[in-house]
């Protein structure tokens, strides 16, 4: 299948992450997308194209305008104080607080637009954000003119970022940005399957009351894991959108035979939906070795997922999420679609 990647993500570089108590350097590095470009590569899994340019109009069709609008301004505003480094928000509206009133300086305005402190700006972050919604939108077309299935490398990742949020390394959501722009050119339905180890809270917030877009999750429990305060069992949409939000919350520890166990669950529950087009939110932080999760999969295991996403027998878009484990990101999220190729 074809690839699309953008040298543009490296810009995004050098960011520090709370984690623990500690500043530490970002898990959500450069090295991550180009391990995984090589191993297309050395898989030979097939041409790597550059993304088309778009406008922002299809971001704005998932996300509030005014969140979008905010994106490329947070970095020249930053400097325009004299700051360097990240730009990081530190005050949140929570409950209790008002949240209806944009604040004036960055500072509250990038606590307005987040949940968390996971999603730092640097100089070339905006830039990266947009190769990566290209990425994307260009992934979407090769699908919507034929071909079964492409691979998006984006970077930054997506499922995180909600109508008007960012946060968990995630900034624009680009599987949503893609199921919409899938409707949009005439689709009837679509699923999104996020195997990312984190539940997509972004997405889950996106499509919640919709019966056009089926979310489907596999992640760690949020009672013990990140992003905490969505992906439990009990959220299964509302009104128009009932039934149409299915979590799988799992138990740390959880190795191939249970995840793959919910995997299957939530294929049949795909196929019975019918969709015209799959959004895989690819991510392959459910590693044994991945340094912030706590499930066991194996390299081994990442074909089987592609083999049994490829029985789905729909046209499929993968959009890759997440993975810290570099050493093995390529092995790992390449393995899923070569699997999925059935080789
Ligand atoms: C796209 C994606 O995978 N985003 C993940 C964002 C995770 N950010 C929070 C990480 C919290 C790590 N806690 C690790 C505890 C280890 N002792
Ligand atoms: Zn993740």
């Amino acid at each position: 299948m074809k690839t699309v990647y953008s040298p543009l993500h490296a810009g995004h570089a050098g960011t520090m992450e709370l984690m623990s108590g500690a500043i530490v350097p970002g898990f959500e590095k450069p090295s991550r997308a180009e391990i995984v470009r090589s191993r297309v590569e050395s898989e030979k899994l097939g041409p790597i194209l550059a993304p088309e340019l778009h406008d922002l109009s299809a971001a704005k069709r998932v996300h509030k305008a005014d969140y979008i609008d905010f994106l490329p301004t947070v970095y020249p505003e930053w400097e325009a104080l004299g700051r360097s480094g990240s730009a990081m928000p530190y005050t949140w509206p929570t409950r209790g607080l008002r949240g209806d009133v944009v604040p004036d300086t960055i500072d509250a305005r990038l606590g307005y637009y987040s949940f968390d402190a996971g999603a730092p700006f640097v100089k070339g972050t905006w830039e990266a954000i947009k190769s990566s919604y290209d990425v994307v939108l260009t992934g979407a077309k090769l699908v919507k003119s034929g071909e079964p299935a492409a691979f998006a490398l984006c970077r930054p990742p997506g499922h995180h970022a909600g109508a008007g949020f960012m946060g968990g390394y995630c900034y624009i959501n680009n599987a949503a940005v893609a199921a919409q722009w899938f409707l949009d050119q005439g689709a009837r339905r679509v699923a999104i399957l996020d195997v990312d180890y984190h539940h997509g809270n972004g997405t889950q917030e996106i499509f919640y009351s919709r019966a056009d877009v089926q979310v489907l999750n596999l992640h760690g429990d949020p009672m013990v894991e990140y992003p905490y305060f969505l992906g439990h069992a009990d959220e299964r949409g509302e009104g128009p959108g009932e039934g149409f939000n299915v979590n799988y919350p799992l138990p740390f520890g959880t190795s191939w035979e249970a995840w793959n166990a919910a995997l299957d669950d939530a294929c049949v529950k795909l196929s019975a939906y019918g969709p015209d087009v799959v959004v895989v939110s690819l991510g392959v932080d459910t590693f044994e070795k991945d340094p912030i999760s706590q499930f066991k999969l194996k390299s081994s295991d990442y074909p089987k997922i592609g083999a049994r996403i490829a029985r789905l027998n729909l046209p499929t878009l993968f959009v890759m999420e997440g993975g810290y484990a570099v050493d093995e990101i390529g092995v790992n999220a390449v393995g899923v679609l070569t699997g999925f190729e059935g080789r």
